[in-house]
């Protein structure tokens, strides 16, 4: 039994040690809408393979763990009603031959497993709001904790919990460097307030920590903190004011667990008369580029050895 398959260009580019970056699916089938959510996975690959970059979008198809989609699968992660996977819905999948769309944590698991060292998101899971009652922390922090790989995120969005996400991210050992700045993003916000211990300028400085964290075995994974330009964010008040409406409406509604990301970010994007749908696709292609320059500086590296 195959545990997992890679597609034959992620694999050749792997082989031939070129720069590949991994993609999450959840984002596709949970956090964006139909249609944009498939114009949208098209996009960041294209981002990628214009930087000379091989994109390795992950799903479960079928039951089985995908690393790199054709088209056809883009299709299903876009437009089937798949299930939302984290690490431990992978092997159920299995056995029941379903597919599912991978987070964050299922999506650099099935990386890192194949060999992938870089990852490009929009938003890291995190602590939620009042989860010092409902123990709601997203297993995105755990697998960080135990794989290696590094995730460019424009943070977590500010619908989580900012600080205690970032205190468990250092009780984790997991690194959380800005990208040219000391202040961590608030994913459609430039900035949460909180600050960073380090930053880091450009992704040579990047790929060098990397290249120090595997040299040291720790097996961790690292979170680039990288903000939304500031010209392209949501107007702060207006993402206040949508918030506290969107928390209204989830505890009207009941919803619990892991309905609570998918339905916050739709009612969000309703409520912002589609606001914030665009800064979130602003974030995450910035993001993918931003990974693409680590991968692309992370195979360099490599390559002198
Ligand atoms: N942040 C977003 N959009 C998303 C997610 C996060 O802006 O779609 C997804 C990611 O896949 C992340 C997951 O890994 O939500 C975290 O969900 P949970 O809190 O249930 O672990
Ligand atoms: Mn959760």
């Amino acid at each position: 039994m195959t545990a997992f398959k890679i597609s034959d260009e992620v694999a050749a580019a792997l082989a031939e040690n070129r720069p590949v970056v991994a993609l999450e699916s959840t984002i596709i089938s949970h956090g964006l809408p139909r249609p944009r959510n498939h114009e949208a996975a098209l996009e960041f690959e294209d981002i990628l393979r214009a930087q000379g970059v091989t994109p390795a979008t992950i799903a479960i198809l079928d039951g089985v763990p995908q690393i790199g989609l054709d088209s056809s699968d883009v299709d299903r992660i876009a437009n089937e009603d798949l299930a939302k996977a984290s690490v431990r819905d992978i092997p159920i999948l299995a056995a029941k031959r379903a597919s599912g769309a991978t987070t964050v944590a299922a999506t650099a698991h099935l990386a890192a497993l194949a060999g992938i060292r870089v990852f490009a998101t929009g938003g890291l899971g995190g602590v939620h709001r009042g989860a010092i009652d409902t123990f709601d922390e997203s297993a995105d922090l755990s697998t960080l904790a135990v794989t290696p790989i590094t995730v460019v995120s424009a943070g977590v969005k500010s619908v989580l919990d900012i600080p205690a996400t970032l205190e468990r991210l250092e009780t984790l050992s997991v690194p959380v460097i800005g990208y040219g700045t000391k202040e961590f993003p608030a994913f459609w916000l430039t900035r949460s307030g909180y600050q960073l211990d380090w930053s880091l300028v450009n992704a040579e400085q990047i790929a060098l920590a990397m290249q120090a964290q595997d040299a040291l075995g720790h097996g961790q994974g690292m979170v680039v903190a990288n903000p939304i330009p500031e010209h392209l964010q949501w107007d702060p008040s207006e993402h206040d004011r949508v918030l506290e409406v969107a928390f209204k409406a989830a505890a009207a509604a009941g919803v619990s667990g892991k309905a609570v990301t998918p339905f916050l970010l739709g009612f969000i994007v309703g409520e912002s008369g589609g606001r914030s749908l665009e800064v979130n696709l602003d974030l995450a292609r910035n993001n993918v580029r931003v990974a693409g320059l680590i991968a692309t500086e992370w195979s360099a590296l490599k390559a002198r050895g």
